[in-house]
C-alpha cells in the first residue's frame, strides 16, 4: 500500500535536486479534494444543494456546491503558500494572492473546481479538473501578460473525481497514476498505477441532441460508430454521462472516445482549454491515448484567453484518429474555425 504523500515524495527523489514545493503543493490539491469530497457526499444533507443564485463569467448558474468548492481550493492554496495564483472557471479574472506568495510562488494552478455540477442533484459522479503550470520567472507579481505570453509551462495535469469511490489521478509526465481515497483514516491510497487507454476501444461519448448542429465530419463519424461491422467490433456502444471527468475515466479504464466538437452555432464547442481540455489531453497521452481539437493536438493549442473554449476529441489513440479522418475528408473548414 502507497499513500499519495509517500508516492509524491518517491517521484521528487526521481526528480532529483526537487525542493519539494511541488509535493507540497499537489499535497494541497488533495487536501482540498477531501474537503469537497465531504461536501459532496453530504449536500443532501446540509442545505447546500441547489443554485447559488448567480452565474459565472461564462454565463451558466453557478451550483451553491461551485461556490463552495471554488472556495475550498483557494483556501488550500492559498494556505499551502505553494501557488502564486489561480485560474479559476468560477472567477472572471485570475486569482493572484497577495504578498511574497503572490510574487516569489514557482506555479499557477487553472483549475474547475467541481465540473459537471448541474448533476449533482442526481447523484451523477462529479470531478474537480486541475493543471499545474510553472512560472519561468518569479519575483513579481503574477500578470496576465505572463500567463498568455508563454511565461508559464505545464507540468501537470489531474482531477479527482467524486464517484461511486473518489479517486485522485494526475501525470506530471511520468505516467498517469490513480489513488483512491480510503475515508476511514482520510488518505489517498495508490490503487491504478501507470494507467493505459486501450488503443482501440468501442464506446464513443457525443451528446447526440445537437447532432442537427454537428459539422458533416462529425455527423460521419457517429455513422461510423453505428455500422454493423463485426470485424471491427461495430456497432460500437454510447455512454454519455454528461460529466467529462466521468466520461473521461470511463475512457482511461475501458478506453473509447468522449467528443464535444464545434457546432456551425458555437464552432469553439463548449469546454475550456486551460482548466479542462489541457489537464485530460496531458493525461490521455501520458496513457498512450490521443487529444485534439479534431485536427489540432490540445496541447500545441496557443492559449489566448484563460477562458478560451476548443472543440474536444479525446481517448483511444485509433479512434481519435479515425474521427479526425472524418474531420479532414468531411469538414475541413473546421479547422480554420480555431485560432
Ligand atoms: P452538454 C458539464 O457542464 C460539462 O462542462 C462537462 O462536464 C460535460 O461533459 C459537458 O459540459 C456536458 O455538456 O452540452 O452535453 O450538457
Amino acid at each position: 500500500m502507497k499513500t499519495l504523500v509517500e508516492f509524491i515524495w518517491e517521484q521528487q527523489e526521481h526528480f532529483g535536486n526537487a525542493t519539494g514545493e511541488f509535493s507540497r503543493l499537489l499535497n494541497d490539491i488533495g487536501i482540498a479534494g477531501k474537503i469537497v469530497n465531504r461536501d459532496v457526499n453530504r449536500a443532501g444533507l446540509s442545505n447546500i444543494l441547489g443554485n447559488e443564485g448567480t452565474v459565472n463569467v461564462q454565463g451558466e448558474t453557478q451550483k451553491k456546491l461551485d461556490v463552495i468548492a471554488n472556495n475550498e481550493f483557494i483556501k488550500a492554496l492559498r494556505n499551502g503558500r505553494q501557488c502564486a495564483a489561480i485560474i479559476s472557471e468560477e472567477n472572471e479574472d485570475v486569482v493572484v494572492f497577495d504578498g511574497a506568495i503572490g510574487q516569489n510562488a514557482k506555479y499557477i494552478v487553472a483549475l474547475d473546481p467541481l465540473d459537471g455540477s448541474s448533476n449533482i442533484e442526481v447523484n451523477v459522479p462529479i470531478g474537480t479538473i486541475f493543471a499545474i503550470y510553472r512560472r519561468k520567472q518569479i519575483g513579481q507579481r503574477v500578470t496576465l501578460d505572463e500567463i498568455l505570453g508563454g511565461g508559464i509551462d505545464l507540468v501537470c495535469g489531474g482531477y479527482i473525481i467524486y464517484g461511486s469511490s473518489t479517486m485522485m489521478v494526475y501525470t506530471t509526465g511520468e505516467g498517469v497514476n490513480g489513488f483512491t481515497y480510503d475515508p476511514t483514516c482520510g488518505i489517498f491510497i495508490l490503487s491504478h498505477e501507470n494507467m493505459k487507454i486501450n488503443e482501440l476501444g468501442n464506446i464513443y461519448s457525443i451528446n447526440e441532441a445537437n447532432y442537427i448542429y454537428f459539422a458533416e465530419g462529425v455527423k460521419e463519424y457517429i455513422k461510423y460508430c453505428q455500422e454493423d461491422d463485426p470485424a471491427t467490433n461495430r456497432p460500437y456502444t454510447t455512454r454519455y454521462i454528461g460529466s467529462l471527468i466521468s466520461d473521461f475515466h470511463r475512457n482511461m479504464l475501458r478506453g473509447g472516445i468522449y467528443i464535444y466538437p464545434g457546432t456551425k452555432k458555437n464552432p469553439h464547442g463548449k469546454l475550456r482549454l486551460m482548466y479542462e481540455c489541457i489537464p485530460v489531453a496531458f493525461m490521455a497521452e501520458q496513457a498512450g491515448g490521443k487529444a485534439s481539437d479534431g485536427f489540432r493536438r490540445i496541447l500545441d493549442i496557443p492559449i489566448q484567453d484563460i477562458h478560451q473554449r476548443t472543440p474536444l476529441f479525446i481517448g483511444s489513440k485509433k479512434m481519435v484518429e479515425k474521427a479526425e479522418s472524418f474531420m479532414r475528408e468531411f469538414s475541413p473548414e473546421f479547422e480554420k474555425l480555431n485560432p
